[in-house]
């Protein structure tokens, strides 16, 4: 089953919204199979968003993402990476699908809630970074998986 990284960052801690952005995820079936809040270290924020490093907006989004803990999760399932972003919503919340957790939540693109891999291999860069494998806790079966084992479907 596919995986991906995804963040409620420090705004969706402090605001409270830990519990209503999670149960996106849960209705939509996705398992979540590693969750922590944690502190993101300068070291960890640098690494994670090294692709935007010298843009005009670098230096507010390190300065975001450490200023308190964000919860980091594992998340499973079929198409999740390309799911999980429809769910999220684009960058800008003003141009975010109505519905969308961004769309719905917020108004700013630097405090816009919540992180998730855009493609398999920052995926696979992001959960490497954020978790030991050791975390990751794959050893329960959701309702979806319940049901498609009744089916006899993978
Ligand atoms: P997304 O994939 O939607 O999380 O967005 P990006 O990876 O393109 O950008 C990462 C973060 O940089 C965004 F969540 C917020 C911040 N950002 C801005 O503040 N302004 C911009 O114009 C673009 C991104």
């Amino acid at each position: 089953m596919e995986r991906t990284f995804v963040a409620i960052k420090p705004d969706g801690v402090k605001r409270g919204l830990i519990g209503k952005i999670i149960e996106r995820f849960e209705n939509k079936s996705y398992k979540i199979v590693a969750l922590k809040l944690m502190n993101v270290t300068p070291e960890i924020a640098a690494k994670h968003y090294e692709e935007h490093y010298g843009k005009p907006f670098y230096d507010k989004l390190i300065k975001f993402i450490t200023m308190g803990p964000i919860v980091a999760m594992a998340v499973e399932g079929k198409n999740v990476i390309k799911g999980v972003r429809h769910l999220v919503g684009k960058t800008n919340p003003d141009e975010a699908d109505d519905g969308s957790i961004r769309a719905d939540f917020s108004s700013y693109s630097t405090t816009n809630l919540v992180h998730a891999s855009d493609c398999p291999e920052s995926a696979q860069r992001e959960l490497n970074l954020y978790f030991d494998e050791k975390e990751i806790c794959n050893n329960y079966k959701n309702m979806f998986e319940i049901v498609l084992d009744e089916l006899g479907e993978k």
